[in-house]
């Protein structure tokens, strides 16, 4: 298998993080996005979304979308599951883990793609050009406020996303709480369990990878 992937970009490194915590080593394509390589001709029939990560298969078969791959690998890797144990525990993650992407993730590109000069004119990734909005830069900054209060209170009660249970929603999770340093949140002094969740998920291993 073969993963493109821009190495300091949020989305290839869930996929990293996925693949590490399944013991999986894959070797890796570097498709430099401040360059532009990924709206290339090259990379466009590789993949016409014009975004990493894609993961390349032995047979030529190509997965992109970072939650498409990582079910991909769930099913090829069962052991140490990362998408629920059970059929009530991977509807948990799937809630949770889409609500991260929703709330999270999404509000951190919103703030950052509207506010970074490399992405004028270019406010959403892949083949359609969108201009930047001041208003949705703001409404992002306001939501990632909100996701981090919100996720500080659910980890007061709770050890990871789901319970007991690390799944691909703390990975989620681990990589907006990062992502957001790009546009200069962090976490705050008095959001403590937000801290704690935060110092014990960065501390695995995988989440170097
Ligand atoms: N929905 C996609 C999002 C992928 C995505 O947005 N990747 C970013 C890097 S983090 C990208 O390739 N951006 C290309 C660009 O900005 O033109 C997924 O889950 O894989």
């Amino acid at each position: 298998m073969k993963l493109y992937e821009f190495a300091p970009a949020p989305n290839p490194r869930r996929v990293r993080m996925f693949l590490a915590e399944k013991g999986v080593t894959v070797e890796t394509v570097q498709i430099d996005l401040t360059k532009g390589e990924q709206r290339s001709d090259e990379f466009r029939a590789i993949n016409p979304a014009m975004d990493v990560p894609v993961l390349e298969l032995d047979d030529g078969s190509r997965i992109h979308q970072v939650d498409a791959i990582c079910r991909y690998l769930e099913e090829s890797y069962p052991e140490n599951p990362l998408w629920g144990r059970d059929p009530l525990e991977r509807a948990a993650v799937n809630i949770h883990n889409h609500q991260i992407m929703l709330n999270g993730l999404m509000a951190v590109a919103e703030a950052y793609r509207n506010t970074t000069p490399m992405f004028v004119g270019r406010a959403v990734p892949g083949p359609h050009d969108y201009p930047q909005s001041p208003e949705l830069a703001e409404r992002g900054f306001a939501r990632v406020a909100n996701f981090f209060a919100d996720m500080n209170q659910h980890f007061a009660s709770s050890e990871y996303v789901v319970g007991d249970y690390f799944s691909i929603a703390d990975i989620q999770t681990l990589i907006v709480i990062d992502f957001a340093r790009w546009i200069k949140v962090k976490i705050s002094p008095e959001q403590t369990h937000l801290q704690r969740w935060y110092d014990q998920v960065s501390a695995r291993p995988s989440a170097s990878a």
